[in-house]
């Protein structure tokens, strides 16, 4: 170790000492220990959004800080190495990140678990704003070297018109000093880079070589959706081949294969995997009702979300076209679930020939998990009752969680150090220990240096902002962020709703004590309007607020470009205030709001998702609570009783905010269609019932800015936030996966 890190002193370019740390990386851990048991996890996933890779394996591998002072011997430090890294978007949001955060936990625990997804080369797209408004591109990221480890293996993937090969790619996965695991991410030889024309568009029909270009390419018409199920099946045939392979090279007589392999399917993505694994068990010389009995003691399914268009259904004749030899397997599996169960709710093929994945998940896998305690009840309650009711014991929670390696360590070196001063170093390995820091709840010196640290944070974002997007902060304001997707249900809209009701306060002339900062990261679909529209009105109104010298010394709206997990890292530490403001019963969990409440953030939010236990963890006094619950938003639902003009007409004070997006200082900066489509979206429609809740919002935020004032009192708030974090570790998640659903040797 030591003359490896004297050779790298003789380095001299970032490039050269990264790409050196890299191959010494992949080095240590191919030598190191791996983890291994009889019984092998796969977690199938389309997405795993792993982020950069460096700093996360040193500090794994324990040798981060040895390499650090190498660096630093040099003049250097890693913040300028790691610039050197491509972050890989290799996911949309949460349930990628989830997978990442998973995949660094079950290795970290010791469990014997890979992941299994596709090489994108081009990953999501990467965000750039051009006259307020999103625009795509290609975000390319594979270079000659890097984490990914070509592999002699291959399989040949049928198709209906052609059969094509596959190629492995390895990333290894580091556990925090324990041993490594794989990332198995396919791909194809034949793909053609060339194909992308202009920004994000290619020829979606040339399937031979367009496979892997992009993850979730735009599935508005037929075409994108057909795509999407030529990579879904490549991706999961890849899986079961692999997994029969692995299996079988240990022992496996095929119909002990449940004793050897456990699939966790991440979301519906990968459901074909279960009559793909019928199909090769049957090739295999295995009859189907085996098979069949095979998988269902194999496969699990964990649900995400219950917006009902990201419930995946497909057309019966986009399956023949491209898969039609899942086709009988699948109607085998409809048939027998028709035969026994008569009411058409729990039906794989319903009246329209459309093939439910989710179904099949439930029926026949053995395990179905939501992701937060009040998602998992409202599954069982609402959405998925009727399985509910033919499988109680299938049914169970499994609260997410976050790697505090990169949440805690990595991205938060000073309160990391804090913490170690005041309660050792247990925490990093038993996150429980958190609670010990409530001993200094009222110790003032203790409490001042979390509020130096949090200041340190932000002079460190605003530097960064400033080098990166050439964007202005200032570090001496309260910073209030919302980093998430932009979706209508997660309800960006609400938060610039209360932008133009501050501003218009301040033009009358009343100021807030402390300047505001209102951050925002998110992307839009490519195909979804309204959340572009949204994007712009957040655009508009920072370039409306910058411009006006009245306003911006006391408030600023700074939406940063290409939002991902290294500006994640960035944000969260530096971050008073964080946003969950989804309307209740639509966010599943949220795990954004885990890493705020680890680095200091008091949470400002409704009762869903894991809000819910944040809340009752660190109890009423140290988090923002408001809004309709979800049973009423529920109810709302069913009886169809919300209108937001209704809530427009009579309530003054709200059209104002509403109209004011379409007011002539917002048309002199924007554009005229997107602002009134926003604004007509508003006032007619809301599906995600912003209005229902604005204004307890106003009123709740307004306190919390009110309340910071009172420094000591608000670091109290985030010492009770830090100490009740550590339930939100993903290893305790991936613990609980294990012993009630994995159950690995
Ligand atoms: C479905 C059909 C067609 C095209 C795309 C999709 C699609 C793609 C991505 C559907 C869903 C997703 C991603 C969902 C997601 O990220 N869900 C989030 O998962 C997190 C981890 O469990 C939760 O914390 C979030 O609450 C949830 O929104």
């Amino acid at each position: 170790m030591n003359q490896k890190l004297e050779q790298l002193k003789t380095l001299k370019t970032n490039e050269e000492i990264y790409y050196y740390l890299l191959s010494m990386t992949k080095d240590m851990v191919k030598r190191g220990k791996k983890n291994e048991s009889k019984k092998k996890l796969y977690y199938i996933s389309a997405e795993f959004l792993i982020g950069k890779l460096l700093s996360n394996n040193l500090i794994n591998l324990g040798i981060y800080d040895q390499v650090e002072n190498a660096l630093q011997s040099l003049g250097k430090s890693m913040a300028e190495i790691e610039e050197v890294e491509l972050e890989p978007s290799l996911g949309n949001g949460g349930l990628g990140r989830l997978a990442a955060c998973f995949l660094d936990s079950i290795a970290t625990l010791g469990l014997d678990g890979d992941g299994i997804g596709l090489n994108y080369h081009y990953g999501l797209f990467k965000q750039t704003f051009k006259n307020n408004l999103q625009t795509e591109e290609k975000n390319p990221w594979i270079t000659k070297e890097s984490w990914l480890t070509k592999k002699k293996t291959h399989y040949k993937i049928p198709f209906a018109d052609f059969t094509l090969t596959s190629t492995l790619y390895d990333i290894d996965v580091t556990g925090y000093e324990s041993g490594s695991n794989k990332l198995h991410l396919f791909d194809i030889d034949t793909i053609n880079e060339n194909l992308v024309t202009d920004n994000i568009n290619f020829d979606k029909e040339d399937i031979r070589h367009n496979l892997t270009l992009f993850l979730y390419p735009d599935d508005s018409d037929e075409k994108g959706k057909l795509l999407r199920i030529y990579q879904q099946y490549f991706m999961v045939s890849n899986a079961a081949q692999y997994i029969i392979e692995e299996a079988v090279e240990k022992g496996s007589n095929l119909y002990d294969l449940a004793d050897y392999a456990v699939v966790q399917i991440n979301d519906t993505h990968p459901t074909l995997v279960i009559p793909e694994f019928i199909r090769l068990l049957m090739e295999r010389g295995v009859s189907i009702r085996k098979a069949i009995s095979i998988v269902s003691n194999m496969c699990a399914y964990t649900n995400h979300t219950i917006l009902a268009e990201a419930l995946e259904t497909w057309p019966m004749e986009y399956l023949k076209k491209v898969v039609p030899h899942l086709v009988p397997i699948i109607q085998t599996l409809d048939r027998r679930i028709k035969r026994k169960y008569k009411n058409e709710e729990v039906a794989i093929i319903d009246k329209q020939k459309r093939v439910h994945m989710a179904f099949i998940d439930i029926h026949y896998g053995f395990s179905v998990n939501g992701v937060a305690a009040l998602h998992t009840d409202i599954l069982k309650q609402n959405e998925l009752k009727a399985f509910y009711e033919l499988y109680p014991d299938k049914f169970n929670n499994k609260t997410n969680g976050i790697t505090f390696r990169r949440w805690l360590l990595h991205c938060n070196k000073p309160l990391t150090s804090l913490l170690e001063e005041l309660i050792g170093s247990e925490f990093k390995k038993d996150a429980m220990n958190l609670t010990k820091l409530l001993d200094y709840e009222k110790d003032e010196t203790v409490l001042s240096r979390l509020l130096e640290i949090k200041k340190e944070a932000k002079v460190a974002l605003s530097d960064y902002l400033k080098k990166t997007q050439n964007l202005t902060l200032n570090p001496d304001s309260i910073y209030d962020i919302q980093i998430k997707r932009l979706h209508e249900y997660k309800r960006q809209q609400m938060n610039t709703l209360y932008i133009i009701h501050k501003y218009l306060e301040i033009k009358s002339g009343k100021r807030p004590s402390t300047p505001i900062t209102f951050l925002f990261g998110a992307k839009a679909a490519p195909a979804y309007v309204i959340a572009k529209d949204i994007i712009h009105l957040i655009l508009c109104l920072q370039e409306l607020i910058a411009k006006d010298k009245e306003v911006s010394p006391y408030m600023n709206v700074v939406m940063v470009e290409n939002y991902n997990v290294t500006l994640a890292e960035k944000l969260i530490p530096a971050c008073d205030i964080s946003e969950q403001i989804s309307l209740a019963s639509k966010e599943a969990s949220g795990t954004g709001n885990m890493k705020f409440m680890l680095n200091g953030a008091i949470t400002l939010g409704t009762e869903d998702g894991a809000n819910v236990e944040i809340h009752e963890l660190v109890g009423d006094d140290n988090i923002y609570i408001f809004g309709a619950k979800s049973d009423e938003v529920i109810t709302h639902y069913e009886k169809s009783d919300y209108s937001s003009k209704e809530i427009c007409e009579k309530d003054a004070q709200i059209k104002e905010l509403v109209d004011f997006i379409v007011s002539v200082e917002l048309l002199a900066v924007g554009s005229k269609e997107n602002l009134e489509r926003l604004h007509h979206e508003i006032i007619s429609k809301d599906w995600f019932m912003t209005l229902l809740d604005l204004k307890e919002y106003i009123e709740k935020k307004d306190e919390a800015f009110k309340d910071y004032e009172d420094r000591k009192a608000w670091a109290k708030k985030m010492i009770v936030n830090i100490s009740k974090a550590g339930y939100f570790s993903s290893d305790r998640t991936i613990a609980q996966y294990n012993d009630e659903i994995w159950k690995l040797n």
